[in-house]
């Protein structure tokens, strides 16, 4: 029922209001020896590298990720050496998706502009921030798309210091050998194996050791969100990202099992991950629906899947396909996937997703690796207000005034005008100054 479905779909909340897992809340209790919310645990991490620096950063990687590291910094030789030890094959694959990521960055413009128009020189500077730092999470398993997803946006954008930040894997004390290669070929200039929320403060706040940076992306755990949203204003952040979501709107003219196995794709990610159908055919909901049981049964994530695809995940059955894009529209997907007759008709009707992904060629999955558009997209219902990382989270921009002596005497009278009207009789005689000079 679209009304149900509607209610379920939009119920989305914020990182910070979140219905903590008791896994979770018991983790908490045993670190910290009192029943914190993870954002108060955050707050206490963040404070403690704050003044603590290399030490209190040491002693929380002990802590939370078993990682007793005499030095977090990876020699950058490290870097190459991973890279010349892939096989050729894998390496071949990543350069190629690199190649595309960096053709398709390259296409977004970043000029500044100057006009003569508006009486003297006025205009704006694009400017590349001068130090980011990426966040790449161990989890389940390593992603060097990730890396390549995050940096190479960043170093079209001309950025100089991309720092990566990324946890050890379990049971070592570096990060996984393909993360590394990925960080040489995306340009990655320093690699620091830490994580989680205290790998947000080391970059934040900077240590002994570790440069403090300008920005800080890339996806990260519940801690490593609740760490971006504490310290932003700090510095820069390029969102909140939540567990991956996935709209598929599709019609009777969809191959259910390519419908399947897309849902399926993005369902393996997390258990809290959203892989959702919305379509007016009865008939494909229900060959849909056969065809991811009968895929799950051969797929490895099972416990995953298990959880995901009961979770937020599902087949809504809508009256029409408007009204599947009005529900989207609303749901603000990160994916939108639209595998219709005449897909084209509708994408201008889409006002709200990461990304959409037209007909049944361009599936998600294409999206995740190798297209060209990062794959860093907002979550939650965040693209209402919010875009895929691109070169614009890696510039600021600078406003340039240069007015020329009359129009400086026109926009000064003005200026008084308005100044006296705010009370702020300085600023008034600031411009009143150059007034009487200008007549003399
Ligand atoms: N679908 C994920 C990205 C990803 N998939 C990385 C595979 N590797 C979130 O957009
Ligand atoms: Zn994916």
């Amino acid at each position: 029922d679209p009304e149900t479905a509607r209610k379920t779909l939009l119920q989305r909340q914020p990182p910070d209001v979140q219905d903590v897992p008791a896994a979770v809340r018991e983790r908490i209790q045993a670190l910290f020896g009192e029943p914190l919310t993870p954002a108060q645990a955050v707050a206490r991490i963040l404070a403690d590298v704050r003044t603590g620096g290399d030490a209190a950063l040491r002693r929380w990687s002990q802590h939370l990720d078993g990682w007793t590291a005499s030095d977090f910094r990876l020699p950058p030789t490290e870097l190459q050496r991973a890279l010349a030890h892939l096989s050729s094959d894998l390496r071949e694959a990543l350069e190629s998706a690199a190649e595309r990521i960096e053709a398709f960055h390259r296409r977004q413009p970043l000029t500044s502009w100057i006009t003569q128009d508006l009486g003297g020189t006025l205009g704006q500077l694009v400017r590349p921030l001068r130090r980011v730092g990426i966040y790449v999470p161990g989890g389940s398993a390593p992603l060097p798309s990730t890396v390549l997803m995050s940096a190479i946006p960043a170093r079209v954008a001309g950025v100089r210091e991309i720092v990566l930040v990324t946890p050890p894997q379990r049971g070592s004390d570096r990060p996984a050998e393909i993360i590394l290669a990925a960080a040489a070929l995306a340009g990655v200039s320093e690699v620091y194996v830490i994580g989680g929320a205290q790998a947000i403060a080391a970059l934040a706040y900077g240590t002994e050791t570790i440069p403090r940076v300008d920005k800080i992306v890339g996806p990260g755990n519940l801690f490593v969100t609740l760490a971006k949203q504490q310290v932003f204003g700090v510095v820069g952040i390029d969102g909140l990202a939540g567990p991956t979501e996935t709209v598929v709107i599709a019609d009777e003219t969809a191959n259910p099992e390519w419908v399947a196995a897309d849902l399926l794709a993005q369902a393996e990610h997390d258990v809290l991950a959203a892989a959702i159908m919305l379509t007016p055919s009865e008939t494909l909901a229900y060959q849909v629906q056969q065809a991811v049981a009968r895929q799950v049964a051969q797929l490895p994530r099972k416990d995953i899947l298990a959880l995901s695809l009961v979770g937020r995940s599902g087949i809504v059955l809508t009256r029409d396909l408007e009204e599947a894009i009005a529900l989207s529209n609303a749901y603000a997907p990160e994916h939108l996937n639209l595998v219709v007759a005449d897909p084209w008709r509708w994408v201008e009707k889409i006002e709200s997703a990461g990304g959409i992904f037209v007909g049944e060629h361009s599936y998600e999955v294409l999206g995740d690796y190798a297209a060209g558009p990062s794959h860093v997209m907002p979550t939650g219902g965040s693209a209402r207000f919010a875009s895929p990382l691109n070169v614009w989270d890696f510039v600021r921009l600078i406003s340039l005034v240069a007015l020329d002596p009359r129009t400086a005497a026109e926009v000064g009278r003005v200026s008084a005008q308005l100044a006296r009207a705010e009370g702020l009789e300085a600023h008034a005689r600031a411009a009143d100054l150059r007034a009487a000079t200008a007549n003399s």
